[in-house]
């Protein structure tokens, strides 16, 4: 369990440009070093093809569990802080990319400002963050709205995602053989 005053919030962590594992892995590092947090869990990493216009790359995505202290604004700042660091280049929406940390809950809160929502809109739907979110959260969790994890699993087609032998752990060297 966190400790007190920290909140469990889960990121979900998606790359499919440059080195997608190196940039999982380089996220992963740089999160479990965020002030006032300690990262708790990660899942395995997913591979499935993009969901988006055009040709893209395949993405490698995969969801952690940080006990923070930063408030929701803080820590969305802090991530955002990270896709710069590693190169992230603005273009369209849901166009490739290097690295796209969400945050995906925070505690119990429901947020909705022009900066954050939260839980994240896109949630139900990705089968590339909900798959990886019941790996480490368990059968059990429960949405602010009430929305239970397997339901929402049950609605969700698994689809062409793979889960990979991969894990990311902040000590964990990056093999080369599955980019
Ligand atoms: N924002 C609002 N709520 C949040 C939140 N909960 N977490 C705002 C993070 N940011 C949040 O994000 C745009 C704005 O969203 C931010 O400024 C923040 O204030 P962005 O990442 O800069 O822009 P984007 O890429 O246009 O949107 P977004 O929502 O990150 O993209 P998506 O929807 O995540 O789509 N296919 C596969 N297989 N795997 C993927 O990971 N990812 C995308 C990206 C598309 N297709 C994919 C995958
Ligand atoms: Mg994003």
């Amino acid at each position: 369990p966190p400790r007190q005053g920290m909140t469990p919030a889960y990121i979900a962590l998606g790359s499919n440009l440059e080195q997608p594992l190196r940039q999982l892995q380089a996220a992963v590092l740089a999160i479990a070093q965020l002030p006032s947090s300690q990262l708790a869990r990660v899942s395995s990493v997913y591979r499935s093809a993009a969901v988006g216009p055009g040709e893209q790359a395949d993405y490698l995505n995969a969801v952690l569990q940080l006990h923070t202290a930063l408030q929701p604004a803080e820590l969305l700042a802090a991530l955002q802080a990270i896709e710069q660091a590693q190169g992230r280049v603005r273009t369209i929406r849901w166009g490739a990319r290097c690295i796209d940390l969400d945050i995906i809950l925070y505690g119990d809160r429901q947020i909705a400002t022009s900066a954050l929502t939260i839980p994240h809109a896109q949630l139900q739907l990705r089968n590339f963050v909900l798959y990886p979110l019941a790996e480490i959260a368990g059968p059990n969790l429960v949405l602010p709205d009430g929305a239970d994890i397997g339901t929402l699993i049950a609605r969700c087609p698994r689809g062409d995602l793979v889960k990979t032998r991969q894990r990311l752990t902040p000590q964990t060297s990056v093999p080369r053989d599955i980019e």
